[in-house]
């Protein structure tokens, strides 16, 4: 078995700047955690479900969990998938590993059986945390075939109802708390996973250094305090409801996190006006839903401050109707697990905030956008973004294939996305690079004819998707949510031609789906509707 630390990657001349530059404290969120309980133990920290956890008694169960998870042979520099919904009881789990030194693996919910055999393979994972039934699935019967293949995932406690003996977390919170060591800031705290919405996801080592300070410029950046009430509607376990600044940053600040259950409108609209809660983060695919539901709602919103909108593009359209419908602050996010996050920041023009995904949150964040060639693109032109800094990975945890394509040999990620930069240096995503279809020679963006697509007033949403092609290599297919009245597949052409664009942007296939396959935080999954295609289960 694996045991070695998983350790800082950046090069030391480079850690020893964003120290000196008072980036990385030395912190650790064990640490961090134990001052906030001193300083006010009686102030309500998690909301989920029936349950209600001061700062003290929030503090007090992760010591019991860190000595529970000890206890049972699991040991410091450990990873161990965690598979857990919306539920109080995440906090305590994942507070409990950082502060024994064990590495949570942050899956989602969504996540099956392929996926988790992949996470537990290249983690070399040693433990599974879950749930034993959520949203109609149950863990247990998938759990069991991932291990099957992975010999070294002994350890396996479950949250839930009919759990099996001896391997409840309830009992594990039961263990006597010992005074346990400091861990070093400079480890990697837990994997956190890359999105995986065109391919398999890939691990990333994120540190209590470079994640705390992301942590901290998230709250300045989002004007976080005591009085923040932050609801997290999409899963806990993903970047960006946990650190931008998400529920990780609401505890940072002191603040109140409150958790939803499911993301629809019905049960997040319901917590918001119980709760009072003042922040949230949505992806677009969610945020035309929330849109589309605020009208006929009877819950009281108005405590809503921001509304946080990332994680994929947000069109201008939609964006504009953000804050007349909800009478709060549009907040744009653009960031990614691997670490450069980008805000629009709240009291941003209207322009910026409705036209641009926001500007690098740290003053060493560095910032290339290059043409095919690398060669700097200019201002103002589309190129692809690479990036470097205090708080984004120098490389995966244990993928040296994946390292050799996504780093340059001076140590920038290649995001993957194209984007263009304006004088003030906010960034535009206009799409991923393979989201580009190669039509005969011709480039034509995904991301553009969406747009066109999306300003036809029966298209609810758009996706649009390369198919390979005998004649072109490629040529684009739309797959659109309409509205009642249904438009046919040649109105929506029809309509195209009408936006004075090439004619080689016009959708060669339209295909009208009741709903996009979805990623596990409900990003709209490309990856799903090439596949769908390609085993011709989906009809034009
Ligand atoms: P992940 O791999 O899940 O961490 O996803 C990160 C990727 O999501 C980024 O590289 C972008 O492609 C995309 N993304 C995140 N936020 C935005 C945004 N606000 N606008 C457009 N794309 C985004
Ligand atoms: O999509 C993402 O991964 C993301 C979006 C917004 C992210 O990781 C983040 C903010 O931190």
């Amino acid at each position: 078995m694996n045991r070695a630390i998983v350790r800082q990657v950046w090069p030391e001349a480079f850690a020893q700047r964003y120290r000196t530059a008072g980036y990385w404290r030395g912190e650790t969120f064990g640490a961090w955690l134990r001052e906030r309980a001193h300083a006010h133990p009686d102030r309500l920290a998690i909301v989920g479900g029936d349950t209600r956890w001061t700062y003290g008694e929030f503090d007090a169960l992760v010591d019991r969990y860190a000595c529970g998870f000890l206890d049972r042979g699991i040991a410091p520099g450990d990873r161990v998938l965690v598979q857990l919904p919306n539920v109080a009881t995440f906090f305590p789990v994942v507070f409990g590993m950082f502060r024994a030194g064990i590495l949570p693996v942050f899956c989602l919910p969504a996540h099956r059986e392929t996926e988790m055999s992949h996470f537990a393979r290249v983690a070399e994972a040693v433990g599974y945390v879950g749930i034993t039934r959520w949203a109609g699935f149950e863990y247990g019967p998938m759990v069991a075939a991932v291990q099957a293949n992975a010999p070294a995932l002994t350890h396996v406690l479950w949250d839930g109802v009919d759990v099996p003996e001896g391997a409840s977390l309830a009992d594990l919170a039961q263990t006597p708390p010992q005074t346990l060591p400091e861990r070093d800031p400079s480890e990697a705290a837990f994997l956190q996973l890359s999105g995986g919405s065109t391919g398999l996801s890939k691990l990333i080592p994120r540190t209590h250094d470079d994640y705390i300070y992301s942590l901290r410029r998230s709250v300045a950046i989002c004007e976080l305090d005591a009085s923040t009430i932050y609801l997290a509607a999409l899963p806990a376990a993903h970047n960006f409801t946990m650190s931008s600044p998400g529920t990780f940053g609401t505890l940072y600040a002191g603040g109140r996190v409150v958790l939803s259950p499911s993301p629809s409108p019905d049960e997040a609209f319901a917590l918001i006006e119980r709760e009072r809660v003042t922040i949230t983060a949505v992806v677009p695919p969610l945020a035309l839903v929330w849109l589309d539901a605020v009208p006929t709602s009877t819950r009281d919103l108005s405590s809503l401050r921001v509304l946080q909108i990332g994680g994929a593009k947000l069109i201008p359209e939609v964006a504009r109707r953000v804050e007349p419908t909800l009478g709060c602050t549009l907040q744009q996010v653009f960031g990614m697990a691997e670490g450069l996050v980008n805000y629009t920041e709240l009291d941003a023009p209207e322009h910026i905030k409705v036209h641009t995904q926001g500007r690098p949150m740290s003053p060493d964040d560095e910032v290339r956008v290059v043409d095919d060639d690398g060669a700097p693109a200019a201002m103002g032109t589309p190129g692809h973004l690479l990036t470097r800094g205090p708080y984004t990975i120098r490389a995966y945890h244990n993928d040296p294939a994946a390292n050799a394509r996504s780093f340059t040999d001076d140590g920038f990620y290649r995001t993957g996305d194209i984007v263009s930069r304006d004088q003030q240096g906010y960034l535009t995503v206009l799409g991923r690079a393979t989201d580009h279809i190669n039509r005969g020679g011709e480039k034509v963006s995904a991301e553009e004819i969406e747009d066109h697509l999306l300003a036809h007033p029966q298209v609810h949403d758009a996706a649009v998707v390369a198919v390979p092609d005998p004649f072109l290599g490629e040529r684009s297919c739309a797959f659109v949510i309409a509205r009642e009245p249904r438009p046919t597949a040649p109105q929506i052409k029809a309509w195209m031609r009408t936006r004075g664009v090439a004619a080689f942007k016009v959708p060669d296939q339209v295909v009208f789906v009741d709903a996009f396959p979805a990623t596990g935080v409900g990003k709209t999954s490309r990856k799903d509707l090439r596949a769908a295609l390609r085993a011709g289960t989906t009809t034009s």
